[in-house]
């Protein structure tokens, strides 16, 4: 599957399109099982220090990987042929490479501020399992902002925080403030945002009472210094084994490459502990 040229326009003008899943729905669906499989009950999680894990544990404490973002069901669908179609179209490399996935498992009464992810401009895919609307947290946007600085839009939210009326406007317990040109992506649950590194995005708060489900991805040119696993140390066997040439190829598996610094910490902390496998 290609981005045609309306979706590729809105992408370089807005900074991300909606587009349906290019992959079949069981492959969601194995991933939800597999959510089932391994989560806890979040009053037990007391290890989830980065605020995203709420039903997952962390495999170390404090640490951003739970049993699941690299597990094969959910490389199905990051490495899925459709989607690295896209990704090589964004990039317009052949030989991009699989940076890393997630899962933010966004929590009863929490949201994420106002950011930009990076200043280097790659392509992220975010999927809502369930779909996202704005009581349950969707994203909100601010389309275009992924061109040029944000400082302006870092003045405006400073400025408005500072004149709204909720005691704490930072805290992630309330709505980050609204700002001028902002949307809200709701989506559907068989739809996915793909979107630049670089646009300014927070999310409503969650105020549902269920757990909202977001799984993210994303590729980097292979250009790109910024490898942060050479994910021969991190997948079993087992798990490389059931993987295409293809998917194998993304991941850059056999390949010699340096590993980004900023993530030394991480490895350090991981390495020879994190794994992911087939769940
Ligand atoms: O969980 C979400 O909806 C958004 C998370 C986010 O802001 C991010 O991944 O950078």
């Amino acid at each position: 599957m290609k981005f045609d040229p309306s979706q590729l326009e809105q992408y370089r003008r807005e900074g991300y399109v909606i587009v349906d899943c290019p992959f079949p729905e069981q492959l969601t669906a194995a991933c939800l099982a597999a959510v089932d499989k391994v989560a806890i009950d979040p009053e037990h999680n007391a290890t989830d220090s980065r605020g995203n894990h709420y039903r997952l544990k962390p495999q170390v404490p404090g640490s951003y990987w739970c049993d699941l973002d690299h597990s094969l069901c959910f490389l199905q669908i990051e490495l899925h042929a459709e989607i690295v179609e896209l990704a090589r179209q964004l990039a317009d490399d052949e030989d991009i490479y699989f940076r890393n996935g997630g899962i933010n498992e966004l929590a009863p009464g929490r949201s994420f501020k106002w950011h930009r992810d990076a200043e280097d401009d790659y392509v992220e895919f975010m999927h809502y399992f369930s779909g996202a609307k704005r009581g349950d947290g969707c994203l909100r946007v601010i389309p275009g902002s992924h061109i040029g600085p944000v400082r302006d839009l870092q003045a405006q939210m400073e400025q408005r925080r500072r004149q709204s009326a909720d005691a704490d406007p930072a805290s992630v317990h309330v709505d980050d403030v609204e700002l001028t040109g902002e949307t809200a992506l709701e989506i559907g649950r068989h739809q996915l945002i793909v979107r630049s590194s670089r646009i300014f995005h927070s999310t409503w708060v969650n105020r549902s009472d269920r757990a909202r489900l977001m799984h993210h991805w994303l590729f980097r040119e292979s250009a790109a210094a910024n490898h942060r696993f050479d994910f021969s140390c991190y997948l079993t066997s087992e798990l490389i084994e059931q993987l295409t040439d293809e998917q194998r190829r993304v991941l850059w598996l056999g390949r010699q490459f340096e590993l980004d610094d900023k993530w030394e910490g991480e490895r350090e902390r991981e390495l020879g502990t994190v794994q992911w496998s087939i769940v």
